[in-house]
């Protein structure tokens, strides 16, 4: 992937025109998946001979671990593949990684703006990684560190070869603020796919979840490649779902050729 070598750092503060400098990737592979392929690391099968016994399977994350933390691109791993976590500050990044791992205190969670200043990586095992990102959209942080996270997750989501996919996290209650448009925009034309969680569902009435759901999934029609869902780390909604769509995409990025 060449595109990241023709962007200009000053065009790395995820303003639309930084979309300019990319170039689709080309579709996404056409390979059509069965569903049920998503991966299980320790599926364990019924033993005795006479008792029909159905064992849920175990889930993507439940191996989830912390991997490395990095600060600058030269320190990121070299090998696997890997889905981002990214969206506007306290949106709810980490804690969206926790309750898919059905872990409290995996990736740092904070009533703070602000709090995720690195890259983190979680390591599902096979090569496999999540990575947390700092967020953007948080006024409160020393201009030169501000930029400093701008410049490093720009580069990060215009160059990472390895990076299949991202999940945007909203909060359910302001969906698409002008940043998260920008970024829907500027990511989108690089061909990787984009799922959206509209998270902190559970502040919303089951009237206003709906409401809000049928608006943003209106809203990214005119987008290819992008899917939206709610969620709650709170009550641990749409959890099923949203790993059902990062295993398809760790599946079929690992049956497409190099
Ligand atoms: N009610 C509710 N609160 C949530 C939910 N998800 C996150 N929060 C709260 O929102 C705050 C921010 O959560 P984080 O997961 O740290 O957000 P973040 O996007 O990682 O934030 P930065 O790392 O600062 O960009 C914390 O107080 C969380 O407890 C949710 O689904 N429901
Ligand atoms: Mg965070």
């Amino acid at each position: 992937m060449t595109m990241g070598a023709a962007i200009s750092p000053s065009l790395l503060c995820f303003d639309k025109c930084i979309a300019k400098t990319l170039r689709p990737m080309g579709s996404p592979s056409s390979q059509s998946l069965d569903s049920n392929l998503i991966f299980y690391p320790n599926l364990q099968v019924p033993q005795k001979a006479h008792t029909i016994t159905r064992i849920a399977p175990m889930s993507l994350f439940s191996q989830l671990r912390f991997h490395t933390t990095v600060n600058e691109l030269h320190m990121l791993p070299q090998n696997g593949l890997e889905v981002a976590f990214v969206g506007r500050s306290n949106a709810g990044k980490s804690s969206a990684i926790n309750t898919l791992a059905n872990h409290t205190r995996l990736a740092f969670v904070s009533k703070t703006p602000g709090r995720t200043q690195h890259i983190n990586y979680f390591d599902l095992g096979g090569e496999r990684f999540l990575v947390d990102l700092p967020g953007y959209g948080y006024a409160q942080v020393p201009e030169a560190i501000r930029a400093h996270w701008q410049q490093l997750l720009g580069n990060y989501l215009a160059t990472r070869p390895n990076l299949i996919g991202l999940v945007l996290i909203m909060d359910s209650r302001h969906p698409l603020k002008p940043l998260d448009v920008n970024m829907l925009d500027w990511f989108l034309p690089t061909g990787k796919p984009v799922h959206v969680l509209l998270t902190k569902s559970d502040k919303l009435t089951r009237q206003e979840q709906t409401k809000t759901l049928t608006q943003v999934r209106q809203s990214l029609e005119k987008w290819p490649n992008c899917s939206v869902q709610l969620f709650s780390s709170l009550k641990k909604q749409g959890t099923e779902e949203a790993e059902k769509m990062v295993g398809d995409w760790f599946n079929q990025a690992s049956q497409r050729p190099n």
